[in-house]
């Protein structure tokens, strides 16, 4: 473990002067700031396992040096990240990059760092070496049956990967669609991907959940099988109680109102939780809070209402993962960054005065309604998060922390600085 204890409470006293300060500063403004840091305490983020190199884009990758080459090494990553911020107690692997050789001693070494596996993930929008049959014109979707039936075996084979591990999910997000009008029959496309989902969902066990993931475009584009959030909520419905819709914040089009889709899926009881990120444009996955954090919070909101209307767990009763992955900062560095936009933004919700906002919609006062969430976005509650990390052991400030430390330095000394992750 590259960040030891004593580190950490070398770190904390260095900061806790000015942190408690801040801490008491803001406690005089807020209601019931125990209540908050308690539910920020509890409220964990799953890390992707192909965030934890760099990712790239098509034109080219950049490798900042000790990236981690094995399935252990990754969990060893996760764990540091968890050391830190106490806030990524759980990993979402993927398969077949993921493929762990001894299950049980995998899960015995995310055991003893305080980790759980999340959904796992499928992957039919590559060939991997050796398959019989290519997906270039689709997996479940594909006009051929025997196409169809790899990629179903696939997700059966995840999910029995997923079951020695202890994950309760499966995670589907299929590149299938087409990139030219005429291409595709749509409605036979969805009839063929629906039946294959049936399979995997037959072959799912009781207390597992199917995430179905929408995107809406790439890497088709002029259609995608799985395109939107009606389309991902058809095949859930069709599916059965243990279906669920998937929103990753950087899958849709445009401008999209991602908090509307939250509510009303979360009305529904089909939301099955996110994939955080932020973009710009399209599938960007930059840094989550880094380009819209008004957008997270208000999706926050939407989530931290509509969870309470329907008497749910916040940290327990939906998925909540990362899914992230570019090209120019330490990829661990970021994951703190999002670990951090997260829990800020679902700390800013808790604190909506929702009496008052219900007062204001039924008065139609919209200017009131305005304000109400922009009081609370625009107060500094980093201290609150500071303060969640501190009681559950984590530093006050992980990212310094990690610099400090010359975690990096140490990772490439460990692992070479070509060293390289297995996936993207
Ligand atoms: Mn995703």
């Amino acid at each position: 473990m590259l960040v030891h204890k004593a580190a950490i409470t070398a770190h904390n006293e260095t900061h806790y002067a000015q942190h408690a300060k801040a801490l008491a500063a803001l406690k005089d403004r807020i209601a019931d700031p125990e209540r908050v840091i308690k539910l920020v305490q509890e409220f964990q983020v799953a890390i992707p396992s192909w965030a934890l190199g760099t990712g790239g884009t098509r034109f080219g990758r950049f490798p900042g040096g000790g990236e981690p080459r094995s399935l252990e090494e990754k969990i060893e990553d996760v764990a540091l990240l968890h050391r830190l911020n106490q806030g990524s107690g759980a990993i979402s692997l993927h398969i077949p990059w993921d493929i762990p050789s001894n299950p049980k001693a995998i899960r015995e070494l995310a055991s003893s760092h305080g980790l759980r596996f999340d959904a796992v993930n499928s992957n039919t929008f590559q060939d991997q070496p050796g398959q019989a049959h290519s997906y270039k014109f689709g997996s479940l979707q594909h006009l051929n049956e025997q196409v169809r039936r790899q990629a179903i075996e696939h997700n059966m084979e995840v999910i029995r990967h997923g079951e020695a591990l202890g994950s309760q999910a499966l995670t589907v997000w299929l590149s299938d669609g087409s990139c030219f009008p005429g291409q595709l029959n749509f409605r036979k496309a969805f009839q063929r991907t629906l039946e294959s989902l049936q399979e995997i969902y037959a072959a799912l066990p009781k207390d597992w959940k199917m995430f179905v993931e929408y995107k809406a475009f790439e890497p088709n584009f002029y259609s995608m099988t799985v395109g939107d959030w009606g389309q991902s909520y058809l095949y859930a419905s069709k599916l059965g109680p243990q279906a669920y819709t998937l929103v990753d914040l950087g899958h849709h089009l445009p401008n999209a109102n991602i908090e509307q889709i939250v509510s009303l899926l979360l009305m529904e009881g089909k939301l099955a939780g996110f994939h955080f990120n932020d973009s710009k444009y399209g599938d960007d996955d930059l840094t989550v809070g880094s380009i819209n954090p008004y957008q997270l919070f208000l999706i926050f909101n939407e989530l931290v209402e509509g969870m309470d209307a329907r008497g749910m767990n916040h940290a327990a009763d939906l998925g909540w993962m990362i899914d992230a992955s570019h090209n120019v900062k330490d990829p661990l560095e970021d994951l703190l960054q999002s670990v951090e936009a997260i829990r800020l933004a679902y700390a800013q919700a808790l604190l909506v005065d929702q009496a008052a906002l219900r007062q204001a919609q039924e008065n139609n006062d919209v200017a009131a309604a305005q304000e109400i969430l922009q009081e609370v976005y625009r107060t500094d509650l980093r201290p609150l998060v500071a303060e969640a990390r501190l009681r559950s052991g984590g530093a006050l400030r992980p990212l310094d922390l990690f610099r400090e430390a010359g975690v990096r330095k140490a990772l490439i000394a460990q692992r070479g600085y070509h060293a390289h992750t297995t996936g993207l």
